[in-house]
């Protein structure tokens, strides 16, 4: 073994008794030439080390309250990078047009080159963790190396100690590896960011990422696990999805009914997540499996949250706000400090003129190179926190076994087309619903925000798969069940006149309406698009949510349906669905049923947009 691996560290390795997970942690250390490696085993002396070490090296700085902690990224390393993140295929594999590939053999030879002694001076710490509750059929041993305290440190936070299950594989090599390095840093952010690289190797169940510190670029357990396991999950019929998990009880009513729900992000996923009253097992990735009772069943594969706080307020998000602001383990990332305190936008009080933020100094008036005034605070500023810590965490969140979905919410950014909420027809229709999502591009990821973009379950991103074969599967799953969920879709965003038709809160108007739909509470509308809420039910559930009176009026607005517009979609969505291989004729054949029930309506009623009233 290497001299920069000690017999005490190379000792844990060795219980392990695990030949693959030696093989690549010495295969790292020659390539990267940590000067120190740090094998930890997630005691609580092994977590404190990598919090001390994070705000040693200044990757992370303390703030005033205790446990709080304030991490930068670059100027340039704001949101996840899908231009440098690539799959690579080996020759004659092929995704399609919507997955950004490169070739193996070459990318594999850059990311060597660029790792290559990338550690040296820096220490290396190896992390084991469980994707997944631990001692659980759904769970995935996830190895991670990296260079940097702050990635450590946020893997210690949201994912489950994975040691022991790294025993359980029994030298086994059903494992998914990461390799991280932040490269040089300057001023505690990576300095070398026009050499940054994500690359996902499908072909051997393992990640590179340099020179970036982003968590959705650098945390390998986060998106790009998802990746991996997006794979896995195909190759063994389950499903692995960009979904919250979260349990729906009523007042009143003595029952929870779970689900899981799909947003592009910062497009309202963590919220539904957190809405009051409710409880919360995640809010961005879970692992779908048939149960024995006929049931889907879903866990989160992460035990905390890494969330967006921009409109994080008392008003409009108590829970988590409340939770931001008492001592506890929290890294606030590039929000505003002023006096050691964190600041970000939409918080609901005045910020301060000047502080530090991830431009470094800041004040107000202070421009970037193209003359645009550089924000107090990032639009895609985060929080990172444990689930267990939230007074709102469901007591399930750590089973081993999972909790039944009986309702899959699909949501996205949308301004002119899909009513607040709607339920699909049955699962097939449900599955034309979520390959027909669309959501306008915010700040999550680099690039131009407010575009209109195809995005099927959320989760185009992430896909390892052809989109046909990741389709194909959705419809495939409900075969293995006796129940399947309820499927849903929401719009928190439309507008009228460049106004919002709904408060944020009205969401949990909507959920409840949904968890009450899986109980047969409620009745519904059968419409071209699916079914809608009645008038009643609504009025009635704003009265006891909110005790606020919800009007005929404002049901028209939100619940007309805009047949031109829905009818425009479905022929975008088509347009790009042609242009994929194998995408199933099933998907098709919905578009085009829904179609002629919207060109019928149309018809029937003279109208492009039709009220709700006229489905009575
Ligand atoms: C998202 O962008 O969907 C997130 C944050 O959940 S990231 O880690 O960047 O993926
Ligand atoms: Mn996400």
């Amino acid at each position: 073994m290497s001299p920069t691996l000690d017999k005490k560290n190379l000792t844990k390795l060795q219980k392990l008794k695990n030949r693959h997970v030696l093989a690549v942690v010495k295969k790292y250390i020659n390539l990267c030439q940590p000067h120190k490696v740090t094998v930890l085993t997630g005691s609580a002396k092994d977590l404190a080390y990598v919090r001390k070490l994070a705000l040693e090296n200044g990757e992370e700085h303390p703030l005033s309250t205790p446990g709080h902690t304030v991490h930068f990224d670059g100027y340039f390393d704001q949101g996840r990078d899908t231009q440098q993140t690539k799959v690579l295929l080996k020759k004659g594999q092929k995704l399609g047009d919507h997955i950004n590939c490169g070739k193996r053999k070459v990318c594999l030879k850059e990311i060597f080159s660029l790792l290559s002694g990338a550690m040296i001076g820096k220490e290396m710490f190896v992390l084991f963790y469980c994707l997944g509750p631990q001692r659980s059929r759904f769970s995935i041993p996830a190895l991670q190396l990296t260079d940097s305290s702050y990635v450590a440190h946020s893997e210690n936070i949201l994912y489950r100690p994975g040691y022991n299950e790294f025993k359980r594989l029994k030298g086994g090599n059903k494992f998914f590896h990461f390799i991280h390095s932040a490269g040089i840093l300057k001023n505690g952010v990576s300095k070398n960011y026009p050499l940054k690289r994500i690359y996902i190797d499908i072909n051997a169940d393992r990640i590179f990422s340099v020179n970036t510190q982003y968590a959705g670029n650098s945390v390998g357990l986060k998106k790009l696990a998802l990746r991996l396991a997006i794979k896995k999950a195909h190759r063994e019929s389950w499903l692995c999805e960009h979904m919250f998990l979260m349990g729906a009880s009523p007042s009143g009513k003595k029952r929870v009914t779970y689900f899981t729900g799909a947003f592009p992000s910062a497009c309202g996923k963590t919220s539904t997540a957190m809405i009051s009253g409710q409880t919360i097992l995640g809010d961005d990735i879970v692992y779908i499996r048939p149960g024995k009772d006929g049931k889907a069943y879903a866990v989160n594969v992460e035990q905390g949250i890494f969330g967006i706080i921009e409109n994080v307020n008392p008003l409009d998000d108590p829970s988590i706000y409340q939770a931001l602001t008492a001592p506890r383990e929290i890294i606030f990332s590039n929000v505003l400090i002023h006096k050691k305190n964190p600041y970000w936008l939409g918080m609901g009080k005045q910020l301060p003129a000047k502080g530090k933020n991830f431009s470094g100094r800041w004040r107000e008036g202070k421009k970037d190179i193209s003359d645009n005034p550089i924000l107090p605070a990032h639009r895609n500023a985060r929080y990172t926190i444990s689930i267990k810590e939230l007074k709102n965490a469901d007591p399930h969140l750590n089973h081993p076994a999972g909790v039944p979905v009986m309702g899959i919410i699909y949501g996205g950014r949308d301004s002119d087309t899909s009513p607040p909420v709607v339920q699909s027809f049955d699962w097939p229709h449900g599955v034309l619903i979520s390959s027909c999502l669309e959501s306008e591009t915010t700040a999550a990821t680099l690039g131009q925000t407010g575009v209109r973009k195809f995005n099927p379950m959320a989760n185009l991103d992430f896909l390892t798969i052809p989109l046909g074969q990741y389709i194909q599967s959705h419809l495939d799953f409900a075969r293995r069940l006796k129940k399947c969920p309820l499927v849903f879709q929401t719009n928190y965003f439309l507008k009228e006149n460049g106004v919002y038709l709904n408060q944020k809160t009205d969401k949990k108007v909507w959920l409840l309406w949904m968890e009450g739909r899986i109980h047969n509470d409620f009745k519904a509308e059968i419409t071209p698009i699916g079914f809608l809420p009645r008038y009643e039910d609504l009025t009635c559930l704003f009265k006891t949510v909110y005790q606020r009176k919800y009007t005929k009026n404002e049901y028209q607005k939100q619940f007309s349906i805009r047949c031109a517009n829905l009818l425009a979609k479905l022929k975008r969505i088509k347009t790009i669905l042609r242009k994929e291989d194998r995408i199933p004729a099933e998907i098709f054949k919905q578009i085009t049923a829904q179609q002629q029930r919207l060109l019928a309506t149309q018809q029937k009623f003279h109208s492009d947009i039709i009220s709700p009233f006229c489905f009575r």
